[in-house]
């Protein structure tokens, strides 16, 4: 609806005149323009949606041709990106592109918002992917990403009653004009049947009587900022038109016609929302097969262009493997090797292990991922023999090492003896890899300690490395937060800190300066009066933009313990409302708020939502308090709300308990944002605070090192409870928030045996955290201060960063620029 002007007012040929007199292209002869016009007449008469694509399209498409004058159609698809922002200024264009759509009568914010974020990821993982292959365009690697093309994405968050409701998240509904379908690039994937012993005299098995699917490319270009290097994200998708069985239609059966068209289209149909757990479902083990093969023989396909010989495949191919999710990969170019080029096996196992390198996520026992080996076996045949004969060539070195040492043998088994058996993907992943990363400094200490310490003493500890995480600071500030990123650009003098992040420290040299101080603090102004506004626009919520703006946003899980930071909201409340008013009206004005999803199936998290919104219904309408307090849930957070949630904190918070955040990466876009944070020192933070200064961070409760020793105190003794926490514990039993029945198992996660994650124990040192982030707040002059420290020294947190880790310490790989 919104494009029906845009329809009346575009004529093809005005828009082409247009565009080439605004970026100076050649004049377009008359014969041209008749094929413009014919090109128009045939867009017109499709949908209004459509139009609008295409329209975007071909601004980019004129827009780029004249800008870049020795660019290909390869370059084109760089401005079609799925993040269209991100790619205008990438491509330097923004300003121009917007000047030229307001000529036509529209907003660049108004397209920008008309665009649905990807749904290809659900947290910290997948967008820690985003930015490392936004790094990797723009360091100059030749780096792709590998994924998996959803149709749905995980959900869409609603909230009904304070309840999270899961809407289908369509985000591909209508045509993506960012994506390029690839038909030319389509591989056969197969599942089932079995093996068979090969007649020819050749290495390896047949895989036979099994059933097939054709994998095909969707490529999404990533355009990156200052380089004429162009990143790709090849995603796959499982190919359905030739799965209609017209024998069976034909013969009536409508329902079984169609069956292979089911089968194959659920392949690739939705993304499951689990994040930091492992659900262990079958349709997910053949996602994951799906998408591994399409890219190993993709890989397989493009070096065999170069005519190398076999040997030098971990020369040219360097694979990450993103957490556990793609480590049978290991075991499917072993396959290909044996069994379809012939190799020995050790020749090819020489090459797989050369070739993979493996990063740990995460130590939750949860999310380590193993298959029952009676569905691997079912599922990949062949793989299972792979995983067999890798793992007794395993298990025979580590009796060499050491010898009768049958407790090691089964603790490193890659086959777990349970019943059933299950395949430990986490050990797969290391016994097949060359390097093995965590993603912070204490989360890759802790790995070597606990989860992978016999492979430590198999392998030595040169095999683990650490390559701290790091965020695209293309996204993270250019993008989302122009208005510091002119501050930086005035101080610095150019943009050239876009690319080469360390120069933000530059700014620091300016803390003392009663002008750019000021400027400092509008920005952040704004940025909260842009937050308010939104805030209201989804939740109806009125905030007063000047009071404390404290943060938490990420994946509602026990481990980052939101509950607590409800559980201090309310103690606020309860002691807010014993203040006399004349009291009240001394303390820190707050607005607390909070984003996330739960996984559909995680109850527990999602009697956290409902929690935070009976609270907020109680708080935000209690006349006593006023603005004093308030506390919204913002639904549905996703990639574009954090780009305005992030750059308006004053505070955010991360909280987890210690040793379970391996990282945390939103943690980064804060304090890059100026905002200072309240943490527990646990995975980047840690760096954080090391890089900012003390005195800058907020930091509390016990250390990685302790957890367990309070965890066995929780379950076997009998421990007080802090009164503070009971006092909590008995407005909920009272019913203040609502029926106390509901909130009873968020009590007995937070005390006793059931407080796995020591929210009791931290409790009271956080609450005197929280007292120091009011206490810093009042005092206006010195938070400036912080606020400009923490913006300037984060420069070691940019994804850039990461990636020349990665490509010096583990691809062995050089940037390659494209010549201009
Ligand atoms: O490394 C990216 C990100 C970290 O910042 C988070 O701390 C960590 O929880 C997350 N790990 C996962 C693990 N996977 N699963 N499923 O999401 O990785």
């Amino acid at each position: 609806e919104g494009y029906k002007p845009l329809r009346r007012v575009l004529s093809g040929v005005a828009l082409k005149h247009l565009l080439s007199g605004k970026t100076g292209a050649a004049k377009h002869s008359e014969a041209e323009d008749r094929e413009t016009v014919k090109y128009w007449n045939d867009v017109f008469t499709r949908s209004e949606n459509e139009v609008a694509v295409k329209i975007v399209k071909e601004l980019s498409f004129s827009l780029f041709k004249s800008l870049r004058t020795a660019t290909t159609l390869d370059a084109y698809l760089s401005t079609s990106l799925s993040t269209f922002d991100n790619a205008l200024i990438a491509l330097g264009v923004r300003d121009t592109y917007s000047s030229a759509l307001n000529k036509l009568g529209f907003r660049l914010e108004d397209l920008i918002d008309e665009e649905r974020d990807a749904g290809l990821g659900n947290g910290g993982l997948g967008r820690l992917a985003a930015c490392f292959v936004d790094s990797l365009a723009c360091c100059n690697y030749p780096g792709w990403g590998y994924g998996l093309r959803y149709r749905y994405g995980m959900f869409q968050q609603q909230i009904h009653n304070g309840y999270q409701y899961e809407a289908p998240d369509c985000w591909l509904d209508h045509p993506n004009p960012w994506e390029f379908p690839r038909g030319d690039v389509t591989y056969k994937v197969k599942f089932y049947g079995n093996i068979a012993k090969k007649s020819d005299g050749t290495n390896g098995y047949k895989w036979v009587n099994a059933t097939e699917y054709d994998a095909m490319a969707f490529d999404v270009p990533v355009p990156a900022f200052g380089t004429q290097n162009l990143g790709n994200i090849r995603l796959w998708s499982c190919k359905t038109n030739n799965l209609f069985d017209l024998n069976r239609f034909n013969s009536g059966d409508y329902t079984g016609a169609s069956a292979g068209i089911t089968a194959a289209d659920t392949l690739t149909a939705v993304l499951y929302p689990n994040d930091n757990t492992n659900e262990g479902k079958e349709l997910r083990l053949k996602q994951e097969y799906l998408f591994v093969s399409a890219t190993i023989q993709d890989l397989v396909h493009r070096f065999k262009l170069t005519g190398k010989a076999w040997k030098d495949f971990p020369d040219l191919v360097a694979v990450q493997l993103n957490d556990t999710h793609p480590t049978i990969g290991i075991t499917e170019l072993q396959r290909i090797l044996i069994d379809e080029e012939d190799l020995s096996w050790d020749d090819s196992w020489d090459i797989v292990t050369r070739t993979f390198a493996f990063t740990n996520h995460t130590i939750l026992p949860e999310a380590l991922e193993k298959w029952p080996v009676p569905v691997m076996t079912k599922i990949l045949p062949r793989h299972m023999s792979i995983i067999y004969d890798i793992n007794m060539y395993f298990l025979h070195k580590v009796e060499k090492l050491f010898p009768n040492n049958r407790e090691i043998l089964r603790d490193v088994s890659i086959i777990e003896e349970s019943s059933p058996q299950q395949v430990r993907m986490g050990y797969l992943a290391v016994v097949g890899s060359h390097r093995v990363n965590g993603v912070a400094k204490i989360h890759s200490e802790i790995i070597k300690k606990t989860i992978f310490a016999n492979f430590v003493k198999i392998y030595g500890p040169d095999k683990f490395i650490n390559v701290t995480n790091g965020v695209t600071p293309r996204r993270w500030v250019r993008e989302c937060n122009p208005e510091m990123s002119a501050l930086i650009t005035e101080v610095i003098g150019d943009e050239s800190w876009v690319r080469d992040f360390s120069k933000v420290a530059a700014i620091e040299s300016q803390v003392q300066n009663p002008n750019f101080r000021s400027r400092w603090w509008d920005v952040k102004q704004t940025k909260k009066n842009q937050l308010a506004k939104y805030i209201k626009d989804v939740t109806g919520i009125i905030v007063n933009p000047n009071a404390l703006f404290d943060i938490q946003v990420k994946r509602i899980h026990e481990y980052k313990r939101q509950l607590m930071n409800v559980f201090a909201i309310i103690y606020r409340y309860i002691t807010l409302k014993r203040m006399s008013k004349a009291e009240r009206e001394k303390q820190t004005h707050k607005v607390y708020v909070f984003g996330g999803k739960a996984a559909s199936a995680y109850f527990i998290a999602k009697l956290v939502i409902k929690l935070v919104n009976s609270i907020a219904d109680v708080i935000n309408n209690d006349p006593e308090i006023g603005d004093m307090l308030k506390v919204v849930f913002i639904p549905d957070y996703c990639v574009s709300a954090a780009e305005v949630i992030i750059p308006a904190s004053d505070i955010s918070q991360h909280i987890s308990t210690a040793g379970t955040e391996a990282s945390g990466t939103s943690n980064m876009k804060f304090v890059m944002n100026g905002g200072l944070i309240l943490g527990t020192v646990d995975g980047a933070n840690i760096e954080i605070a090391h890089e900012v200064g003390d005195d800058q961070i907020f930091m509390f409760g016990v250390l990685a090192n302790e957890v367990e020793d309070f965890r066995h105190h929780l379950t076997y003794r009998s421990v007080p409870i802090d009164p503070s926490l009971q006092l909590v514990f008995d407005e909920l039993t009272k019913g203040t928030f609502g029926d106390p029945n509901i909130f009873n198992p968020l009590i007995e996660c937070a005390h006793g045996p059931g407080d796995n994650y020591l929210l009791s124990v931290d409790f009271p040192s956080y609450l005197v955290a929280l007292d120091a982030v009011d206490k810093a707040y009042g005092d206006r002059d010195s938070w400036i201060t912080k606020s400009i420290l923490c913006a300037a020294r984060m420069g070691k947190f940019s994804s850039d960063r990461s990636i020349n880790d990665y490509a010096e310490n583990i691809w062995n790989i050089e940037p390659t620029a494209v010549a201009d």
